[in-house]
Order: C-alpha cells, then sequence, then structure tokens
C-alpha cells in the first residue's frame, strides 16, 4: 500500500468530514496525518479484528482536537463505517463527537482535555510491563500541549520506570490556538528538555514524510530501558498552502471556494507521490 498517497486520500476525507459536520481543527488535523497513517497501517498491532485483546498495541491521540483525522484513519482501518461517520460526525445525539470518546470502537480513551494522554500513557505501559506483555503504547501531543504541567509528571514517571514499551510523538506543527507555540509559552530546547528527564529523544525532521517516520519508530522500537519521543517537524494545514503555517486555520470550516482550492492542491500533492 502507498501510505504517502493513503495519507492525501485521508486528508480529503477529512476535509469532506469537517463540511458535513460543518466543525474541525483542520490545521492539526492535515500536520498529524502522516503521523497516524504511519502507526496505524505500518507500526501498530490494532485492527477490528484484535482490539479487544490485552496483546494489542495502545494509542491515545492525547492532541483529541484532530479527532477529525483520527476518525478518518479509524474508518480506513475498518473500525466503522465512513458512510456512518460522514453522517453522524458531529450531530447532536450521535457517539461521533468533537473529541474521542472510547464508547467508539477503536478508541482507548476520552481525551480532548489537554495534558493527560501521556500520563494515562504511563499507566498503560507499566501495566503492560508488569504483565509481561511486549506489546506498545503510543501517544501524540501537540506542541502547544506541552505548556500543561501534567506531560512533564508523566514524562518524569516514565523514565523513573523504565518504559522502553511506550513511545511519545510530538506534532511540532509550531503553532496552537493563538499563535505561534514559541511566543505563547516558550520551550527552549525541546530535546534537550526530554533528553534531562532520561528520556531517547529522536529528530525527525520531516514528520510529514512518511519514510522518515518508519525510520524514527523502528529505531525507538530497538531503545531498550528508556522510553523514547519523536520530536516529528511537521507543517500545520499540510497539503494546502492556502492553509499552510497559518494560525487562523486552528479550527475552520472551509467555504466552497476554499474547498475547491484545497482539493485541487491535495490532487497536485497527491500525484507526487503516486
Ligand atoms: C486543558 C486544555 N486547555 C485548552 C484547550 C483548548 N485548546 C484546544 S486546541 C489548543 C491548542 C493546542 O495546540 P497544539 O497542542 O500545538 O495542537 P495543534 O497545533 O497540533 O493543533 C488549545 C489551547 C484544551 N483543549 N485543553
Ligand atoms: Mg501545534
Amino acid at each position: 500500500m502507498n501510505l504517502k498517497a493513503l495519507a492525501y486520500e485521508l486528508r480529503k476525507d477529512t476535509v469532506d468530514l469537517i463540511r458535513a459536520g460543518k466543525a474541525g481543527h483542520i490545521g492539526g488535523d492535515m500536520s498529524v496525518m502522516e503521523i497516524l497513517v504511519e502507526l496505524y497501517f505500518d507500526q501498530m498491532n490494532i485492527s477490528p479484528e484484535n482490539m479487544d485483546s490485552p496483546d494489542r498495541d495502545l494509542f491515545v491521540l492525547s492532541k483529541g482536537h484532530s479527532v477529525e483525522a483520527y476518525y478518518s484513519v479509524l474508518a480506513a482501518k475498518g473500525f466503522f463505517p465512513k458512510e456512518q461517520l460522514h453522517r453522524e460526525f458531529s450531530k447532536f445525539g450521535t457517539r461521533f463527537i468533537g473529541h474521542p470518546n472510547n464508547k467508539l470502537p477503536g478508541i482507548e480513551m476520552n481525551s480532548g482535555s489537554l495534558g493527560h494522554g501521556l500520563p494515562v500513557c504511563v499507566g498503560m505501559a507499566k501495566a503492560g510491563k508488569v504483565d509481561g506483555r511486549t506489546s506498545r503504547v503510543y501517544t501524540v501531543m501537540g506542541d502547544g500541549e506541552l505548556a500543561e504541567g501534567s506531560v512533564w509528571e508523566g514524562t518524569m514517571a516514565a523514565a523513573h520506570y523504565g518504559l522502553d514499551n511506550l513511545c511519545a510523538v510530538v506534532d511540532k506543527n509550531r503553532l496552537q490556538i493563538s499563535g505561534n507555540t514559541e511566543d505563547v509559552m516558550a520551550h527552549d530546547d525541546l530535546h534537550e528538555r526530554f533528553r534531562s528527564f532520561g528520556w531517547n529523544v529522536i529528530d525527525v525532521a520531516d514528520g510529514n514524510d512518511i519514510d522518515e517516520l518508519h525510520v524514527a519508530f523502528e529505531k525507538a522500537k530497538s531503545v531498550k530501558g528508556k522510553p523514547s519521543v519523536l520530536i516529528a517537524n511537521t507543517i500545520k494545514g499540510k497539503g494546502s498552502p492556502l492553509m499552510e503555517d497559518k494560525a487562523g486555520w486552528h479550527h475552520k470550516v472551509p467555504n466552497d471556494e476554499e474547498y475547491t482550492q484545497i482539493i485541487k492542491d491535495f490532487k497536485k500533492a497527491e500525484e507526487a507521490v503516486r
């Protein structure tokens, strides 16, 4: 399967979903897409067939507002029908609400209140160790999310327990809700910060490149005795220059004209990776 092309197909599905539901955190959906595709279609041992197995890999989308990308990936993986998703998303009384909830198949944890994914994953990874399992635990956080203090409590605990079955990813798109992440809450050197907490740090120069992500996740698996974090340099709004790198596209529903342009841009980008 061509995962690079799949990422663009799912970008289109995500934009269609946002238009159907008339709501969506479109910028972060676009930046995280390759990370989710590489995890669900290459790295993780998780599918509708084994989703109740205690040996499955576990995933938490800590930056839960990117739920539209997450739903699109889960639908493509067969956890629920795409038609139902598009019919019900963001409609009153359905389970397809605007942040992940664990009443839906394939979703392990409710998220959306930033800063909670990693601490819960520490518990999941520790439980896996206690039970002697070989499965792994993954979480994706936003760079703005790293301002939450609970992230650093989790980071500290993961190193303390030597959780090498845990891999975190930072979707470092350099923007958060209200502007540049560095302006809102400066990070100093993120690599150095995670390293000082006892983590193995892997830089992903282009976090929207499936090949680079593949190499990084494989590296993380081979490191023993400590947790790993991928610092993935991504582009918010990736796929269409109309949205790329623009804080105003954090949460937005494209109008007809914008939609036409975005789909054209996706097609071009997809052709380049076919
Ligand atoms: C605890 C908490 N505070 C505030 C918010 C509101 N909020 C939603 S998205 C967001 C910005 C997150 O930025 P980042 O983590 O960089 O995500 P991305 O750029 O990937 O969208 C904020 C502050 C929230 N969801 N949870
Ligand atoms: Mg961000």
